[in-house]
């Protein structure tokens, strides 16, 4: 997607500081972090939200399910984390290139919204 930030992050043209890098997901430091540690978490296919899920792409959810352990690790989030997914205009998605924020390194508020 030409016009997609997170696309140019991946492929490199718009510098991001790395957590984790595979063939098919990538993680990276928020540029705006809501806590001591948030990484976001991106499919490397440009899936626009949690909506655009199928049974053609879920695998890639899967996959970023199965790493997030491993990167929060990596982070040093041995207390617990929050994992959190906004989709679309009422959760204030902001960019629409799916993407799951990991959250820690304090205790976080109990609220969800
Ligand atoms: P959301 O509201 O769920 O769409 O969150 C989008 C997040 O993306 C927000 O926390 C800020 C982050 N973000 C936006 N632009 C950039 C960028 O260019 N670099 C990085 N590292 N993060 C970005």
């Amino acid at each position: 997607m030409n016009d997609c930030i997170f696309c140019k992050i991946i492929d490199g043209s718009i510098p991001s500081k790395k957590a984790y890098e595979d063939d098919r997901i990538l993680a990276f430091h928020d540029v705006n972090p809501q806590a001591p540690v948030h990484v976001l978490v991106v499919p490397k296919e440009h899936i626009c939200c949690a909506d655009a899920v199928n049974e053609d792409n879920a695998d890639v959810v899967a996959h970023i399910f199965t790493k997030i352990p491993e990167i929060a690790k990596s982070l040093g989030l041995v207390n617990g984390y929050r994992i959190v997914n906004n989709c679309g205009d009422d959760a204030c998605q902001t960019v629409k290139h799916m993407h799951f924020h990991i959250l820690g390194g304090k205790q976080l508020n109990g609220e969800m919204a």
